[in-house]
Formats: structure tokens, C-alpha cells, sequence
């Protein structure tokens, strides 16, 4: 299936006729093609968010609240084929992509929906001086927004949901290697009453289409997640133009266990924040540290819970673990797996490629545990994003904590302990934007979300993405 640009309402192809391949992940095979969108491209939706942008950011918030429900509605119902499309693009299980991605995609509609109707900006009256300050929070006009292959369709509309709601228009880019989501997202779109130019997707790679939204002087601002590195990169851009931005970036999460914790709970709650998804989730739980006293036993019924999930073809039902989402991703995550023995590592469980019946060229891995011996290694400071975890023991609360706190990263971390104050302290020095105490990857749409140090900049979700999404202007009114 050949993919279009979706630009003022229309579907068109790129203006200079260049395409990229599309994989299947599954099976390794080519099975249609996407534009690999220049510079023109982008100028042209420019021009057509530009000419949409004093109509949108005047429509009044009910309008926009019914257009989000609509598109929210139209979402789920074509959940099944909406998660077939993400499945086969990105390799997940298509009962994964049924059961999470795409209801989120409709729920970050309709939060947004709900949350522009109750978004309020502040006032101050300035006692003795007879003057009233107040906020408006304007939108600020065209903004970017591009978006990663691991949740494509529900990142791609985190991010643009928030956009639009707050009256912007958008130039958004999904990833070059999970296209097909978001061009389907346009049909709906159109089908919702979503005027014309209101958004516009432009595709292609990140360092030619991406690379001309980021550097384009009227694209206000920018909201990217994906690497850490490509982070860096887009700041050095944008931040030289002073546009804002909100980078979520990459994690290598600590996930700590306590011998005082729920220990079934915990077990059955580290398989999935390990392996969901391939592994393939900024806040997976890639480093497990684990008191001592439970080390062994953890150890052992860790290896067998994994041991049973089942790796295969992501159209089947039973399938845990489908193809990871291309072949150089594949030969990276691989790479972390041959220096794990170099580095003093232990291959527990997994480590080798998975031939699958009937998908033989898909890019399929064991979920695969490490023990290592120092938080030091690579493989513990390095994001494989990949179905591998370490684990490691420690004996105290404070060698727990400064292992978990010992990584250029700080996106999210997980718990396990039913001791209060251990609780408290952990959750006040963890150097993360997140933590999870005796659960993983449990969302509320109203929440900060994002992460400190190298997992990024700004935080998206709620009132935050909205406030992301505008401009502060103080007026003072002298009575
Ligand atoms: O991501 P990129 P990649 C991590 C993970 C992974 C690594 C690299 O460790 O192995 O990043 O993955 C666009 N200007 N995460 O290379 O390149 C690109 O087209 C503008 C963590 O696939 O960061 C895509 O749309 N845009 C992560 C998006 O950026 C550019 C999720 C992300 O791609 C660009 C994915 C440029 N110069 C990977 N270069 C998470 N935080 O969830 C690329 N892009």
C-alpha cells in the first residue's frame, strides 16, 4: 500500500517523487511505499496551516471538543483494523496494538476533548495598587510534532492532540519506519469535520522531512520524542531560534525490588515491564536491581515466567513477543547481547535470533536476562531498547538508590516495597520524571509525563501539554 502526504485536507504525493520503502517487520519483506518528503513539502503544508490558523484558533472550544470526540469515536471503531495496520508496520502484537495502542489513540482524543473545555489560566490582583493582571494563553501558531516507531500511533497522537485542542495548527511527522497509522489517522480526520490545514502530515526521514520542520523559522515550536541523540541534534536547531520545545527522550529505567513487596505481584509486573512490546518502551524497566535476600529465588522464577512467553507471528492471538520493529534495530539490540560476556555478563535466559514459521525473514529475538556485575557496563548504561534486561543485587536502601540514580538517564523508575518510609525516601531521590511504587506503566492522562537529565526537557500530558502548547501573555490592567 502506497502512502500519501496529508496536506490541507488532501492526500498528495511528495512534490520532487521520492519514496522510501515500507517493511514489514514480521515477515522482513517490503510491502509498500511512503514519500520521503523535502523541504517543498513541508513549505506547503506550512502554507496550509498558516492560511487555517486565524480560523482554528478562534473556533470556539465546544466546536473543537465535539470535532476530538468525533475523530475519538471513529478511532475505536475501526479498532480492529486500525491494530492490524500498527501490527503489521511495527512488528507489535496485534492483540498488544488492539489492547493498548490504538484505545489510547482515541483516549488521547478524548482527554483532550474534555481537558481544553477546563483548561484555566491564572489572574492576580495586585492589592494597593488598583491593578488586575491576568494570563492569556494564546496558541501559537504553526507547531511541529514528530514522533517514534515504538507506540507509533499512540505517541503521533499524544502529541498532536494537545496541539490542536489549544488552537494550534500542525506540521506533524510520524516515523519513517511506522508510517501507516498516522496516514490513516488523515482519512478519520477528514471524516471528523477537522478543517483543512488544521493538520498536516508530512513523511519521510527524520533527517530530511524532520530536519526541515525542525529548522524551519515559522514552525514555533517543537515536540519530538525518540532518541536521545537526535534530541540533542534538533535542540542545537531549534534552540538557536528560541523556539520551544519539548524533547522525551530516551530511559534506562531501574526497576527495584524489595524483599518486603507484594513478591506475585511484583513478578508477574516485571515480566511485562521487561518484555512488553518487545521491549521497546522508553519506561520499560531495562535495569532490575533485586535485594539479595530474595536474589536467588527472584532469579530462578523470573527466568521461568519468561521462559514461557512466547515468541511469534504478531497476527496470532497467543503470540507474547512479536519482531522487533526492523533489521538494523534487530542487529543493535544484538550487539549489546555480544559484548554482554566481554563485559563480565551472564546470559541467563535468551540472547539468540527466533526463526518463526512462515515469517522466516522477521526480526525475531528471545527475550533475553543478563546478570551483570557492575552498574558500570554498557549494557546498563546504554539504552538497547530491545527485549533484554540486566539484573544485579544490592544489600541496602542506599546501594539501591545510588544504583538506580548512577545513569545519565532519568526518565521513570519502578518500586517494589510495602515500607512507607522507604516509599517516601526513594520517591524524593530518585532522579526520574517518574515513579512507579507496586506498579508499572500505569497512566493518568492528567499527570506530568516526561523525564530529567538525558531523557529529555519539558513535560507533555494534561494541563502541561497545553501549556506547552501556548503562550503566556500577562496583561495588567491599572484601575
Ligand atoms: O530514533 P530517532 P531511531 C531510542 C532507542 C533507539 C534510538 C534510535 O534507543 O534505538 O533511539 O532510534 C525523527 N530532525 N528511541 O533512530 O532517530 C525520525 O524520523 C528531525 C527512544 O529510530 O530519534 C523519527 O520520526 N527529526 C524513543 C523520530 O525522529 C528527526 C523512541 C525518532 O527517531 C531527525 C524511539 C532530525 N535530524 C527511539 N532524525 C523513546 N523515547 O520512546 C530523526 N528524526
Amino acid at each position: 500500500m502506497n502512502i500519501k502526504n496529508y496536506i490541507n485536507g488532501e492526500f498528495v504525493n511528495p512534490i520532487k517523487g521520492n519514496y522510501l520503502d515500507n517493511y514489514n517487520p514480521s515477515i522482513g519483506k517490503i510491502y509498500g511505499q511512503i514519500p520521503n518528503s523535502t523541504k517543498e513539502d513541508v513549505v506547503l503544508a506550512l502554507e496550509a496551516a498558516e492560511k487555517a490558523f486565524s480560523k482554528w484558533s478562534t473556533t470556539t472550544l465546544d466546536e473543537r471538543s465535539k470535532i476530538f470526540s468525533k475523530i475519538a469515536d471513529l478511532i475505536l471503531e475501526k479498532l480492529d483494523f486500525l491494530a492490524a495496520a500498527e501490527s503489521k508496520d511495527n512488528g507489535k502484537p496485534i492483540s498488544l496494538a488492539k489492547a493498548v495502542d490504538i484505545p489510547r489513540a482515541a483516549s488521547n482524543f478524548q482527554f483532550f476533548a474534555n481537558a481544553i473545555t477546563q483548561f484555566s489560566s491564572e489572574a492576580h490582583e495586585s492589592v494597593g495598587l488598583n491593578a488586575i493582571n491576568f494570563t492569556l494563553r494564546q496558541p501559537l501558531g504553526v507547531v511541529g510534532c514528530i514522533s517514534p516507531w515504538n507506540l507509533p500511533l499512540y505517541l503521533f497522537t499524544w502529541k498532536i492532540a494537545p496541539a490542536i485542542a489549544a488552537g494550534n495548527c500542525v506540521i506533524a511527522k510520524p516515523s519513517e519506519v511506522t508510517p501507516m497509522t498516522a496516514y490513516l489517522l488523515g482519512e478519520i480526520c477528514t471524516e471528523a469535520g477537522l478543517p483543512k490545514g488544521v493538520l498536516n502530515i508530512v513523511h519521510g526521514l527524520g533527517t530530511s522531512t524532520g530536519q526541515a520542520i525542525v529548522a524551519h523559522p515559522k514552525i514555533k515550536a517543537i515536540s519530538f520524542t525518540g532518541g536521545t541523540k537526535t534530541g540533542a541534534h534538533i535542540a542545537s536547531i531549534a534552540a538557536p531560534m528560541f523556539k520551544k520545545l519539548s524533547l522525551e527522550l530516551g530511559g534506562k529505567n531501574p526497576n527495584i525490588i524489595f524483599a518486603d513487596c507484594d513478591y506475585d505481584k511484583m513478578l508477574e509486573t516485571t515480566v511485562r515491564s521487561s518484555f512488553t512490546n518487545q521491549g521497546q518502551i522508553c519506561l520499560c524497566g531495562s535495569r532490575i536491581f533485586v535485594e539479595e535476600t530474595i536474589y536467588e529465588k527472584f532469579k530462578k522464577e523470573f527466568i521461568k515466567k519468561v521462559s514461557e512467553l512466547k515468541v511469534g507471528n504478531p497476527s496470532e492471538k497467543n503470540t507474547n513477543i512479536g519482531a522487533l520493529v526492523s533489521h538494523q534495530h534487530l542487529e543493535k539490540v544484538k550487539s549489546y547481547i555480544d559484548i554482554a560476556e566481554k563485559e563480565g555478563g551472564k546470559i541467563l535466559f535468551g540472547g539468540d535470533s527466533v526463526t518463526v514459521k512462515n515469517c522466516e525473514n522477521g526480526y525475531y529475538l528471545q527475550p533475553t536476562i543478563i546478570e551483570v556485575q557492575n552498574n558500570k557496563c554498557k549494557l546498563n548504561q546504554e539504552e538497547i531498547f530491545g527485549p533484554v534486561v540486566t539484573m544485579m543485587s544490592f544489600k541496602n536502601d542506599k546501594e539501591a538508590l545510588a544504583l538506580a540514580n548512577e545513569s545519565k538517564y532519568g526518565l521513570s523508575a519502578t518500586l517494589w516495597t510495602n515500607n512507607l518510609n522507604r516509599t517516601m525516601q526513594f520517591a524524593k531521590q530518585l532522579q526520574t520524571g517518574i515513579v512507579w511504587v507496586n506498579t508499572w506503566m500505569l497512566r493518568d492522562l492528567r499527570t506530568p509525563f516526561g523525564g530529567a537529565k538525558d531523557s529529555g526537557v519539558g513535560r507533555e500530558g494534561g494541563f502541561e501539554a497545553l501549556r506547552f502548547f501556548t503562550e503566556p501573555k500577562n496583561i495588567c490592567i491599572k484601575y
